[in-house]
């Protein structure tokens, strides 16, 4: 079934739906011996972030700092959103973004209380939260990165600190730019495939003129507290960031035609993991876990999504 993903603040139903089943999944084991199936995507996430590509550069990742970070992501987001229609009992679930841009474009202190963080929404800011549905008691933080980069078990509540590092969202001729640039930005990746490299991943993923941190970099870094670690998948509002990320790639993709996916698979075996064939990071070929792709999945594999999810509007 082809679902349809759409604006969070457009559609109270599917906000509702996020909500209700990112709770869900708290609840949810799939074997007795894993955690809840949400926070097993917060571990995976990690895992992936603490895999360097290769092992001895502790630059790229299994998951960021090169190619594989827009399709590593499609396909957590694709588990996610199976996983949501499964604990909603509801196929026709499409999971929802946020066009942050649009919220870049209100001033510094209209930002930080924009709809999105209002009460029915994902409530607001602090340390920690106490508004909306993801307070102390409602939503617990269980696995997160330490200041010395471990992963520990916690029990505590989620955080945020809105602005307090950069003052602004990305804005919508920012992403305007890095989607309508032209050359270089229709090469999808290019050497040395990392935060040097001129293409569109990198202009997305937000490395490129920094600083400032920019786009996808730049959203984690505004909203701060657990969204800027290893562990950012805690605050929902990730896959949120996420799906929008997702879909500016889509928009793009639609743009110049199908770009090619690069690198191919005869690049230098330092890009293992993040060529055109190769495995991806996964955390378990579980078929409960991965009932899609069973661990076992290539970007080639994601390059063309129609067959699960379309977006309402590619518009940006
Ligand atoms: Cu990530």
């Amino acid at each position: 079934m082809v679902v349809t993903r759409v604006n969070i603040l457009d559609n109270e139903s599917v906000r509702n739906q996020f909500i209700r089943g990112v709770k869900l999944l708290k609840d949810d084991i799939l074997h007795p011996e894993w955690p809840n199936t949400y926070d097993l995507l917060v571990i995976w996430h990690y895992i992936a972030m603490n895999t360097f590509t290769p092992a001895s550069q502790m630059v790229r990742n299994a998951a960021h700092i090169g190619p594989v970070f827009l399709p590593w992501h499609r396909w957590m987001l694709i588990l996610l959103e199976r996983h949501l229609q499964r604990v909603l009992n509801d196929d026709n679930f499409g999971l929802p973004y946020w066009d942050w841009s649009k919220d870049g474009e209100l001033s510094p202190s209209e930002q930080k209380t924009a709809l999105l963080w209002s009460d029915a929404f994902l409530g607001g800011t602090g340390s920690p939260v106490t508004t909306g549905p993801f307070t102390e008691g409602s939503w617990k933080v269980n696995v997160a990165e330490d200041i010395d980069g471990n992963l520990i078990r916690t029990n505590r509540s989620l955080t945020r600190n809105f602005g307090a590092i950069i003052a602004n969202l990305p804005t919508k001729a920012e992403v305007r730019t890095a989607v309508d640039r032209g050359q270089p930005n229709v090469v999808y990746d290019t050497a040395p495939w990392d935060i040097n490299s001129i293409s569109f991943r990198n202009e997305l993923e937000g490395w490129v003129n920094i600083p400032p941190t920019r786009l996808h970099n730049a959203v984690h870094v505004w909203v701060g507290g657990d969204m800027l670690t290893g562990t950012s998948p805690n605050d929902p509002v990730f896959y949120l960031n996420h799906c929008n990320v997702d879909r500016i790639w889509s928009s793009w993709t639609k743009k110049y035609n199908n770009p090619e996916y690069l690198p191919g698979n005869n690049e230098s075996s330092d890009l293992q993991g993040h060529r055109l064939n190769d495995l991806m990071a996964s955390i378990t070929e579980d078929d409960q876990f991965d009932p899609l792709f069973r661990g076992k999945v290539s970007p080639k594999d994601l390059l063309d999504p129609s067959t699960r999810y379309v977006y309402d509007t590619l518009e940006l």
